[in-house]
């Protein structure tokens, strides 16, 4: 039995005191993680605090991204060493935005993938396709290379520690939501994947999130179905009440 991830990505919001607000508001009442892995994914300015705030805690502290070197001329980024230092356990990578926005693509995000596990960091992988692409029926194969690309050249017991998220772009913030069997079938097709490109024991443990315009009316439906382990959360993670019960729901 896949333990269910539900991780909160706040993107760009929130000011220190309000982040660290949220932290406190919640992190009593968060489930066991024997139960469910409940992460926020914060802004680089909160991190150090965070961890600090929820040490102890069963809630757990991502960032939101991260450069794929240890260390060097990189005006501006953050390293993976400098995210395991403060005592962060998990890293999104290629999320759409950073994929549509700050020019990611299938390589870096592979190499990011590969820098997290060197220094111990859970990545959560995000594939999905544009509404364009579901449109001309492309988005098995593209979410297909999206997922062989961005986990090529890890072990199976990597893989088994990777999460994927699965967000369709067009249902990213604009409160579509992929049906819950839109959702299930692309995240089928996604352990497949996993399975042809390394072995039945990975696909079975991987897990792979439903990512977009996920909130507490649908999070049920959603984590009901065979093939979805977890959300990545966005809008409906930014406020304590409303992570609490998706994380919850994940219990
Ligand atoms: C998708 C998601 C969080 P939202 O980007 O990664 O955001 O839930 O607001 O659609």
């Amino acid at each position: 039995m896949r333990k269910k991830v539900i991780a909160g990505n706040w993107k760009m919001n929130k000011v220190l005191k309000e982040a660290e607000q949220f932290v406190a508001d919640t992190k009593d009442n968060i489930p066991s993680s024997d139960k469910v892995e409940s992460v926020v994914c914060a802004p680089y300015p909160f991190l150090a605090s965070l961890v600090d705030k929820a040490a102890g805690t069963d809630l757990k502290v991502a960032a939101q991204n991260m450069h794929y070197e240890d260390n060097g001329a990189f005006t501006g980024e953050v390293s993976p060493v400098m995210l395991k230092d403060l005592g962060v356990t998990y890293v999104v990578i290629g999320h759409s935005e950073r994929r549509e926005l700050f020019g990611e693509n299938d390589d870096t995000v592979n190499k990011k993938v590969h820098a997290a596990f060197n220094h111990q960091l859970t990545p959560i992988v995000c594939v999905g396709e544009t509404l364009e692409q579901r449109e001309n029926n492309e988005t098995m194969t593209l979410v297909e290379n999206q997922v062989k690309q961005a986990l090529a050249g890890l072990t199976d017991d990597q893989v088994k520690q990777t999460i994927v998220a699965y967000e369709p772009i067009w249902a990213i913030g604009t409160g579509k939501t992929a049906t819950s069997e839109q959702a299930n079938e692309v995240c089928t097709h996604i352990r497949n994947v996993v399975k042809e490109a390394f072995s039945a024991d990975a696909a079975e443990a991987v897990r792979i999130q439903y990512g977009g315009s996920v909130k507490p009316a649908n999070v049920d439906e959603l984590l009901a179905q065979s093939d979805i382990d977890g959300a990545l959360v966005g809008g409906a993670s930014l406020e304590a009440d409303s992570f609490l019960t998706l994380v919850e729901a994940g219990a």
